[in-house]
């Protein structure tokens, strides 16, 4: 709390005074009784205000350093100002906050880059020349004078930005003015990730979600500080991408989904969206063409590249491993090629991905050359190839890596390709992903890589997962989100949410930091906020959510079974039974969420 203002950062009257002093004259005018008042109030409602609701150490992912000053709370007041330093990177971040925080405080918040060197009250981003922080770390401080961000760059400031949000009280989430008294704990944060890449997945193939929804997810990947969203475009049920090249590949391919709705695909403009919309968030989107199997929709579209023999047909059901491109034909060559450079050209993150998992019916030689051949289109194309971990038995590329989804984290073909200078990219089954069940009374999701709630998201160590594979050769994390069952964006959220955070914490904080306890109770405060926001999660029993938070409403009917396998019947591989579900219990989506927020 702020002890009495010093002449210096009061205004008007108190300033002339001052100056007046300094030349040795009379004041022109006595402070007004009313000013006097003012201030004394002020001072007195600072001594006796109740410390900030959120406590320093409650961020989640947690913090490198958290150094609390219980004595020291900030309160953002409606002439707050928010000050940046230097340049348009770090004016784009200041305008982010300020829309973050405009809608509950219902303040203006101007934004200002006045060059003054270090600038008094308010909040301020600064820009410094701190290699220590790494392009991602941040310095927060809150003092009772004010609040400062400093990063090396302005993914540092926002990922500062994000940990400022959560110190707030939770009714920061609310799209409504709220009154509340918005103060922040006092101390400083020190804070950078443990590793590069922390993503997510949303398979936008098996059902189609729209260029908002997506939006929406990579606003919760912002929240979290995850960096890199993984969109799986293409599948059996669905291509979901245009090709101008290839055009009937979402023409014709994108028509269908899982179950029986219309499918869709992205226009090269929605996608550029997508890639625009997360990169102001220092996100970078990973696209993934799955090949060589998973592309019944390809093969729909263009039949000439299935294997002599087939007549491929749409399919909307839920097996997996049935279809391929033909790796004996050069015309798949040539279409591997053309769709990878034109989503190269509008992808502007270092990354492709082509899938290679589940190729069940293509003979364990020909799925090696294939791959190899793909993988020089795509280091052609001078990215740096992402492949599921069937990839690993493939030659070596430079930089390529490994997306591990196994269960029983012993593998030696993928620790011998993490030796021949593979990376890895951590996606454990029966850790990560985000399509199984919670609990077996979860109303959507899979089972077969067991059911996966909040503690076992959590418990493992991303650095020491797959036998054989050191810290150095792991790139990162990610946690994907298949969607056979998944259909709407509440019932994303629904998967997401909280496993996605423990996911987030896994990826960012350092091991230290690890304590299932600790961070079980951090969580509990980001209910309200999700409440608030509007954000459908799942209310894990494991958590002990505020009492406020209202709950769980079921809100959607049962869907339709799937519609049956096609005449040629695929290979009963699948992990997932089709068939009708319950309900998915669910919060008020975001057009109905609450004027004002529950207090935490
Ligand atoms: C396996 S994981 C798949 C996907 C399914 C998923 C369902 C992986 C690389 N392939 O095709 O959607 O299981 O959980």
């Amino acid at each position: 709390m702020s002890t009495l203002p010093s002449a210096a950062d009061q205004d008007g009257p108190a300033l002339s005074q001052q100056s007046a002093a300094d030349q040795g004259r009379l004041p022109l005018r006595e402070p007004a009784a009313a000013d006097l008042a003012r201030t004394a109030a002020r001072a007195a409602g600072d001594l006796l205000a109740p410390p900030a609701p959120v406590r320093l150490d409650d961020v989640v992912p947690a913090p490198e350093q958290v150094r609390p000053d219980p004595g020291a709370d900030y309160l953002l007041t409606p002439d707050a100002v928010i000050r940046v330093s230097t340049g348009p990177a770090a004016l784009a971040v200041a305008e982010q906050l300020a829309a973050l925080l405009r809608p509950a405080t219902g303040y203006p918040l101007p934004v200002t880059d006045a060059a003054r060197p270090e600038p008094a009250g308010g909040i301020a981003l600064v820009l410094v020349d701190d290699e220590t922080l790494g392009p991602e770390g941040y310095q927060l401080d809150i003092t009772p004078a004010g609040v400062r961000i400093a990063a090396a760059g302005p993914a540092g400031l926002l990922h500062g930005v994000q940990t400022l949000r959560q110190l707030l009280p939770a009714a920061i989430e609310s799209r409504t003015p709220v009154a509340e008294r918005w103060a922040l704990p006092g101390g400083s944060i020190t804070d950078r990730p443990r590793f590069a890449y922390r993503g997510a997945m949303l398979d936008v193939a098996r059902h189609f979600f729209g260029v908002e929804d997506v939006l929406r997810v990579v606003d919760h990947l912002s929240r979290y500080k995850l960096n890199h969203l993984h969109l799986h475009l293409t599948d059996d049920q669905g291509w979901r991408i245009a090709v101008d090249s290839w055009p009937r590949l979402a023409a014709v391919g994108g028509v269908g989904e899982v179950g029986d709705g219309p499918g869709g695909f992205y226009t090269k403009a929605d996608y550029q969206r997508i890639v625009a919309y997360a990169a102001e968030r220092h996100i970078t989107v990973v696209p993934e063409i799955d090949l060589p199997g998973h592309t019944n929709a390809a093969l729909v579209a263009y039949p000439e590249l299935a294997p002599a023999g087939t007549v491929p047909t749409p399919y909307t059901g839920t097996e997996v491993g049935f279809s391929y491109v033909d790796p004996a034909s050069e015309r798949t060559y040539d279409f591997v090629t053309d769709v990878l450079a034109e989503v190269t050209a509008m992808t502007p993150g270092p990354w492709l991905h082509i899938g290679g998992d589940e190729a069940f019916k293509v003979k364990r030689e020909a799925y090696t050359g294939f791959v190899e051949r793909a993988q020089r289109i795509v280091a052609g194309l001078g990215k740096t190839v992402v492949g599921w971990h069937q990839l690993a038995p493939a030659g070596h590329v430079d930089g390529r890596v490994l997306q591990w989804w196994g269960t029983d984290a012993d593998d030696p073909t993928t620790a011998e390709a993490a030796r021949r200078g593979a990376r890895l990219l951590l996606s454990p089954g029966n850790h990560a992903y985000l399509d199984m069940k919670y609990a077996p009374d979860t109303p959507i999701g899979h089972d077969w890589a067991g059911l996966i709630d909040l503690r076992r998201s959590y418990e493992w160590d991303p650095g020491a997962h797959v036998t054989g594979v050191p810290e150095t050769a792991v790139l990162g994390v990610e946690a994907p989100l298949w969607t056979e069952s998944v259909t709407s964006l509440p019932e994303v959220e629904f998967m997401l949410f909280p496993r996605l955070p423990a996911l987030a914490e896994l990826g960012w904080s350092p091991r230290a930091t690890h304590d299932w306890d600790r961070f079980r109770d951090r969580l509990a405060g980001h209910g309200p906020r999700w409440t608030a926001a509007g954000i459908t999660f799942h209310r894990s029993p494991e958590v002990s959510w505020p009492t406020e938070a209202p709950a769980e409403v079921p809100a959607e009917a049962p869907t339709a079974a799937p519609a049956a396998a096609p005449a040629a019947a695929p290979v009963p591989a699948g992990p997932m039974p089709a068939g009708p579900r319950p309900a998915i219990p669910t919060q008020p989506g975001p057009d109905d969420a609450p004027a004002t927020a529950p207090s935490v």
